[in-house]
């Protein structure tokens, strides 16, 4: 049986899909599709929970102080998806008619719908950066002057790891620089932190040092960290405070949630510490695909658990690339029609690193 719909970055590793056999594959798609972990399924079991919407799931509260602690922020909100927290945030800090700076590859504009501008009203101004990453004099040029028939510049949006750039971390002085200037230019700056985790690990930081002067942050329990559902948006007790009202308004409000949060505690308390694992798994796959002849990836460029590779030189597109791996039990996707995403995470062994690397020399031998 086919699954129902098709992976946002590609479909046709999923059509291949039997659901049955899934346990067999050796799922790149993405970190997204993580199991919860047995120490998650018992905690949800157990949850002591109540009605979110009053304030009174005692559980999400924990979770909650738990993020906004371990970000050194005022508060914490938890929503269901990482796209919910990233377009409460682009609503707080915008006024429709207004542009958004970002980097063209940016989740916020290429798989979150055209939200920021149906429910933002905000135009994003997309700028092209290596692997993903943004200079603040890139940035600087493109902030609109103040000319009354120009849109105006009222959010800057960074993403770190950059999702679509490969894993792409944000050097801490570039961040910390755009930051900077764009306070002094009276503009908020919003961090899609889906994968902090992994970019704290990969820079041995920790994720509220990475991520102090962003005015709001939003991470993913539900990618490397192995949590079922859900994500969390950061920022001032004020900022939080608007987010549950939008929140609620999106139909957010999720009652007894605290099944959710307490996968998401074990998430925040256990997971972090192996990622690196995901890293190397990821730097071993690199090393192999940069051996194999048509493929094109530097090795040196993939910092995190994400590998975009070149594939234009075996012959293939991406979806018969996709096709060719999935005939072998390998699901993974493009993100176009040349470029090739894996992703590493805790369903994935060294093992299964090295059976990929066989399947991926056998397709391209043929
Ligand atoms: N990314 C998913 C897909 O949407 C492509 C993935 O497989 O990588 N920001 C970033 C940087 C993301 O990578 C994602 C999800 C999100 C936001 C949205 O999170 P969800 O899926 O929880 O809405």
């Amino acid at each position: 049986m086919a699954t129902k719909f098709a992976s946002p970055v590609n479909s046709v590793a999923e059509e291949l899909r039997p659901n049955s056999a899934l346990a067999k594959k050796i799922d790149l798609r993405s970190d997204t599709v993580t199991q919860p972990t047995p120490e998650m399924r018992r905690a949800m079991a157990e949850a002591e929970v109540g009605d979110d919407v009053y304030g009174e799931d005692p559980t999400v509260n924990r979770l909650e102080a738990l993020a906004a602690r371990m970000f050194e922020r005022e508060a914490s909100i938890f929503v269901p998806t990482g796209t919910m927290g990233n377009q409460i945030a682009i609503k707080i800090h915008t006024r429709p008619g207004q542009e958004i700076i970002c980097e063209e590859r940016a989740h916020f504009i290429n798989l979150e719908s055209a939200t920021v501008a149906a429910f933002s009203g905000c135009l994003p101004r997309p700028l092209m950066g290596e692997d993903g990453v943004l200079t603040w004099d890139q940035i600087k040029k493109r902030i609109a002057p103040p000319a009354y028939y120009r849109a105006q510049t009222g959010l800057i949006s960074l993403e770190n790891t950059v999702s679509l750039g490969g894993g792409t971390i944000y050097p801490q002085a570039l961040a910390d620089e755009i930051c900077d200037r764009a306070h002094e230019a009276g503009l908020p700056v919003h961090l899609d932190g889906a994968r902090i985790f992994n970019a704290a690990t990969a820079m041995g930081k920790s994720v509220a040092e990475i991520s102090r002067k962003f005015d709001s942050v939003m991470f993913c329990l539900s990618k490397g960290l192995c949590a079922p559902v859900g994500s969390m948006l950061l920022g001032s007790r004020q900022f939080i405070e608007k987010a549950r009202a939008y929140r609620k308004a999106l139909g957010g409000g999720m009652r007894q949630s605290g099944i959710l949060a307490a996968a998401g505690l074990v998430a925040l308390e256990k997971m972090p510490a192996r990622l690196a694992e995901d890293h190397q798994n990821a730097a071993v796959l690199a090393e192999g695909l940069a051996q194999v002849p048509g493929i094109r990836i530097d090795p040196k460029k993939v910092p995190t658990n994400i590998l975009v590779f070149g594939v234009t030189g075996t012959g293939m597109n991406t979806t018969e690339f996709s096709q060719k791996l999935a005939a072998m039990d390998v699901l993974a996707a493009g993100i176009d029609s040349e470029q090739m995403r894996f992703v590493t995470h805790n369903d994935i062994s060294r093992a299964d690193c090295m059976k990929t690397l066989d399947v991926v020399r056998a397709i391209c031998r043929k």
